[in-house]
């Protein structure tokens, strides 16, 4: 046991902790029943027993826990949290038949969004999206990650990620930023994806770089999206500048832009619903994160599931977040997701619960700092009044985290 002496800024007792850290506490959820945590500094400085609580440990502040369950805050590892309008019409389309794809080929979709963002002031994007953020705050969110991918041309992509650079100033959360200007093809650009490319590519990619505005680029590698050797540009421009990678991928077919994707080292890659054995395969071999999104999938009342079972026995780490967008997964509870990836996909609550914790921050390549309780890890802990972890997923009737931390802060 670490020995630690002196003034700490927080200790909270008498809580039972899922660190949801394999290599701590017991069972799946790494359990410490009746524990402590100490704060020092924005950082966890020390877990365990009560019964081991060093007695030399001065905190300035204490929090007696009340028996409830400690958490690490949620992550919501991709969103696209940021755009203008909604798309109700179109919902009510695909109930009399319509397809995604068919309503995206005429114009619709993924455009219909874009023509609203575009309209938009940068006032007006912030104020629309923020009922989103505090909506996924308010369940004890501490890190998402926002995409753009709703302007499609320089100006409006640098819309979008200055109101989630805004919004990140404005509440004590942890924003990533995603470049995603390879959504769709823009009509100005109809019939020329591959100089679209080049304009996301030397264009749009080196500025947004430069201004700090994004740490990823993502792709929406798809036959209505982009193909692979246009997938392929865009990631090799994104690595000559540093950034990370993601890939919206195998969502609609089999796309093979997982094996593309891992062979850049991509942080993680999302959907899935069409993956292959290649695919997975490819997934095994790399460090990349299989992503879930079953809002989409209910959304879109899709019926090819992803391959989960494959995905477990090939031990890939499977995080899930909301896809929180208008068009096919307009829901801002990670509480839902976890419930749709149990009932939908198979997972367990346990799994799930790792999905939006320990394996979300692996996809945003912060799991040295945050998705764990862990000494030296980032205090970013919920407090839930629940009597076991499974309830995140299974009992969706009004909790709220009783206590949220950020960076060791109450908020
Ligand atoms: N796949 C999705 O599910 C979102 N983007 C993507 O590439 C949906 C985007 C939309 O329909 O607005
Ligand atoms: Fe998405």
């Amino acid at each position: 046991m670490t020995k630690i002496t002196g003034p700490c800024d927080l200790l909270i007792t008498h809580v039972h902790i899922a660190t949801m850290d394999p290599s701590g506490g017991t069972g799946s959820y790494g359990e410490i029943p009746d524990g402590a945590v100490a704060i020092d500094q924005g950082v966890i400085q020390w877990l365990g027993a009560l019964t081991e609580l060093p007695i030399s440990l001065q905190p300035k502040t204490l929090i007696h826990g009340q028996g409830q369950w400690l958490m690490p805050g949620l992550i919501d590892c991709h969103t696209h949290l940021i755009y203008g309008g909604n798309r109700a019409t179109e919902f009510e389309q695909r109930l009399e038949g319509k397809s995604y794809s068919d309503i995206a080929r005429e114009g619709g979709g993924i455009m219909s969004t874009v023509n609203a963002t575009r309209r938009c002031s940068l006032d007006e994007l912030i104020e629309q999206s923020r009922p989103r953020l505090e909506a996924l705050l308010s369940e004890g969110v501490t890190t998402l990650e926002i995409k753009s991918g709703y302007g499609l041309n320089l100006e409006t992509e640098l819309k979008i990620l200055r109101a989630a650079r805004e919004l990140e100033q404005q509440y004590p959360v942890r924003i990533e930023k995603t470049f995603l200007g390879a959504h769709a093809l823009p009509p100005e650009f109809a019939g020329q994806p591959d100089r679209y490319i080049e304009v996301v590519c030397e264009d749009m990619l080196p500025v947004i770089a430069e201004e700090g505005l994004a740490t990823a680029v993502d792709v929406f590698c798809e036959t209505i999206g982009f193909n692979l050797s246009q997938t392929e540009k865009v990631f090799q421009r994104a690595q000559s500048l540093g950034l990370g990678i993601k890939l919206h991928g195998e969502q609609l077919s089999d796309s093979q832009g997982t094996q593309l994707a891992t062979a850049y080292d991509a942080l993680s890659v999302d959907h899935l619903e069409y993956l292959s054995e290649e695919g997975v395969k490819a997934l095994e071999n790399s460090a990349t994160v299989a992503t879930l999104l079953p809002g989409a999938f209910y959304f879109l009342k899709e019926s090819q599931l992803p391959p989960v079972e494959k995905l477990r026995a090939s031990g890939i780490p499977m995080a899930l977040a909301t896809d929180l967008n208008p068009g096919t997964s307009p829901f801002t509870s990670l509480r839902l997701m976890m419930n749709m990836a149990c009932t939908l996909f198979g997972l367990t609550p346990s799994e799930a619960l790792a999905g939006v914790t320990r394996h979300s921050a692996r996809a945003l390549g912060l799991h040295h700092h945050t998705g764990m309780i862990k000494t030296g890890y980032a205090a970013d802990l919920t407090l839930w009044p629940v009597n076991s972890p499974a309830a995140l997923a299974a009992c969706l009737t009004g909790e709220h985290p009783s206590l949220t931390l950020y960076n060791g802060e109450v908020r």
